[in-house]
């Protein structure tokens, strides 16, 4: 289909604006189907966003509604502020209280989004140990020895003198109870705070952050931002910290632990990506979402036998699975099930008319699939009992892990009996592109590790003498007020072009493996010269896909082997590494930044940041904090411009640790390491 500009259509009788394609993203299925939308008359995120534009004042984050003597407005006067800022909302509230609160209150709901994500897991994972469910059993028991010992569980037993391996199932169930205690015991600190390196934590420990346990954290957040309570914006962002340290270094990382024992730790395998991936000829069942546990039941149900003959019956030539956002991530890195999309491109797949069954459980889910699906024959299933939509087309299956099986066979059969209700005016863009993904901080180990001292040490090695230049972690959504897909693309190629290794995650992966930046071969053709060298040696990508939003946890534990390893300093923020969150939208992503930040990591957001009203706040956020943590976050939408901040920073971080000149590739012998170890 050829992409005409701006189109012309009607969206809900009324001659509406309307996007247009080539302006709203880069990605040509993506235009394709925002298009044949516009031309069917059905609204997608792209043409509402041209509709409606976002309040100047929430943007600025300096709207409080936390009262009902509000919402209480402070706009940054045109020309700034000059002298005092008196500027207050009727209790006082100055517009440094009103925007910390607001941020606090998204590092909350990002924090309670990630972690009561990974509660959940946690009690499938009782279960599993409790053996009171067939679905689920201990699949990875290599990580589960891991992970024990981080959670205060012992591995061996000592009996008669002799030290004997723990039985497997003691283990599991303790790694449980210690597991699930996190978001509640009543003392303490979180286990796993000891993971990051040493001077991290006393770091944390002397600011007094260290996270109590998850849920107080959250909860905490919503007391001191309630009316008249916090009022120092500085106190405000110290509960950030903790809340989001509870995420990162808490609910996030259980979240990928756990899973990673229940379903198998990822390992590099090849894939595809886009909208191309969907079948003419096949049940098309989508999944979407963030909670692997039900999608891991589909994808076991759908490959039985019986259920592609169950198919066949129904005149289809067999199932495809595919996903969007990070359920899809999650079974993409274990079991090579393709990516139809990212969070934008979600209303497109039911667009193609090709889509059976739409199932979905948590976070990033769009209400207007519902109204999407009305115009055609896709059934939308939601699965979660927190997670449910009004429309009556909406079928609800409420998973529950004791009959996980019986769900997932529900609701395979539901979308292969609905193949014959398909239409016959189906359209699949033939965009797709191959991927390797599924790399983890083991992977990582294995590829770029090598045997010496068992670490990371090759790794550090290759920055040391300067082929790498450093290390990027590029992470989350797309946001519907940028070009879809063009701040990913543009500021990953140019860290790659500068020798910058990038690890990946959420939707900033899916958007790297449709633009097939990650096999091999992109290495030859994107990356700098020293970059290119390592991949081609190694034979990896030079964009590492590391999974869902939960597992920029597994950013954080390589960040830590890499500091841990020796040469690049003994802090994460010694190290020559950076992070960005190009086309961010999601309160998971603030959550995700504050404990990057807090993780001593500098930490770039493009697309709009939701403190500019307040410009003494937005200092501390961006130059204050480095003082204590040594991260700091900072905003730059112009995708280059971004790139070259993080480069910036990477270069500064080599040059504190005397490795600047070894970007002239001179090899350092054992004497000039233990030099700079020293
Ligand atoms: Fe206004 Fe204060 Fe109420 Fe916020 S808490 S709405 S600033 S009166
Ligand atoms: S799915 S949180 S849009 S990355 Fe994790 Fe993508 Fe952002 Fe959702």
């Amino acid at each position: 289909m050829a992409i005409e500009k701006k189109a012309k259509v009607e969206v809900e009788g009324k001659k509406a604006k309307v996007a247009d394609p080539i302006a709203a993203s880069i990605d040509i299925a993506t235009q394709e189907m925002i298009l044949r939308a516009q031309k069917l008359g059905i609204d997608t995120v792209f043409d509402r966003a041209e509709a409606m534009k976002p309040c100047n004042i929430g943007n600025q984050g300096t709207c409080c509604k936390n009262c009902a003597m509000g919402p209480c407005r402070l706009p940054l006067p045109k020309a700034g502020i000059e002298g005092e800022d008196t500027r207050k909302g009727l209790c006082g509230a100055t517009a440094n209280t009103i925007a910390a609160r607001n941020f606090a209150r998204m590092v909350a709901a990002g924090a309670a989004a990630h972690s009561d994500h990974g509660r959940c897991v946690a009690e499938v994972f009782m279960s599993a140990a409790r053996k009171e469910t067939e679905a689920y059993q201990i699949k990875d028991t290599e990580k589960l020895l891991a992970v024990a010992p981080h959670l205060g569980v012992e591995t061996t037993v000592e009996k008669d003198g002799q030290v004997l391996d723990r039985n497997i199932d003691e283990i599991a169930l303790e790694v449980a109870e210690k597991a699930l205690n996190e978001w509640g015991k009543p003392e303490g600190e979180l286990l796993y705070l000891k993971r990051a390196p040493e001077p991290l934590y006393e770091k944390w420990k002397k600011n007094g952050v260290l996270p109590r346990n998850i849920d107080r954290e959250i909860v905490d957040i919503m007391h001191r931002t309630h009316m008249g309570v916090d009022q120092d914006y500085k106190n405000i962002v110290k509960q950030c910290t903790r809340a989001s340290l509870a995420d990162g270094w808490g609910g996030s990382m259980l979240a990928t632990d756990l899973q990673d024992i229940l379903f198998g730790t990822p390992y590099p395998l090849q894939s595809e990506a886009n909208l191309g991936v969907l079948k003419k000829d096949q049940v098309n069942i989508v999944i979407h979402g963030h909670e692997p546990v039900l999608s891991e039941m589909i994808v076991a149900t759908a490959q039985k036998p019986e259920m592609i003959e169950y198919a066949k019956s129904k005149g289809a030539k067999g199932i495809q699975l595919s996903g969007i956002c990070c359920t899809a991530n999650e079974i993409l890195q274990r079991h090579g099930v393709p990516l139809c999309g990212t969070f934008l491109q979600q209303e497109l797949a039911i667009i193609t008319g090709a889509v059976e069954a739409m199932v979905v459980d948590v976070q990033c889910i769009f209400q207007n699939l519902a109204n999407v699906a009305k115009c055609f024959h896709t059934k939308v299933i939601t699965t979660h009992p927190i997670s449910r939509m009004e429309q009556s087309n909406v079928e609800h299956i409420e998973f529950d892990e004791h009959h996980a099986i019986e769900d997932a066979e529900r609701i395979v059969r539901i979308a292969i009996d609905n193949f014959q209700n398909r239409g016959a005016d189906v359209i699949i863009p033939t965009q797709k592109n191959v991927q390797i993904a599924g790399f983890g901080v083991e992977s990582v180990q294995y590829h770029l590790g090598g045997t010496f001292r068992g670490t990371y040490y090759t790794l550090n090695d290759n920055i040391i003498n300067g082929r790498l230049r450093g290390i990027a972690g590029v992470v989350g959504c797309n946001n519907a007020r940028t070009r879809h897909n063009e701040g990913h693309i543009q500021i990953v190629k140019e860290l790659i072009k500068n020798d910058v290794i990038v690890l990946t995650t959420g939707c900033n992966g899916i958007a790297c493996a449709m633009e097939g930046l990650l096999t091999p071969d992109t290495a030859a053709v994107f990356c700098g010269p020293g970059l290119a060298e390592v991949c081609e040696t190694v034979g990896i990508p030079p964009v590492l896909h590391l999974g869902s939003c939960v597992d920029n946890s597994r950013i954080l534990l390589a960040a830590t082997e890499v500091a841990k390893a020796g040469g690049l300093g003994k802090d994460i923020s010694d190290l020559p590494a950076a992070g960005s969150a190009p086309e961010w939208m999601s309160e998971k992503a603030i959550s995700i930044g504050q404990y990057f930040v807090s993780s001593g990591v500098y930490t770039v957001f493009g697309a709009t940041f939701p403190t500019s009203g307040a410009p003494v706040f937005q200092k501390y956020l961006f130059e204050d904090l480095e003082k204590v943590y040594g991260g700091k976050w900072d905003f730059e939408p112009d995708p280059i411009k971004h790139a070259h901040k993080m480069i910036a920073h990477i270069d500064a971080k080599r040059k504190a640790l005397g490795i600047d000149k070894a970007r002239e590739r001179v090899l350092m012998d054992m004497a000039d390491r233990q030099k700079l170890e020293a």
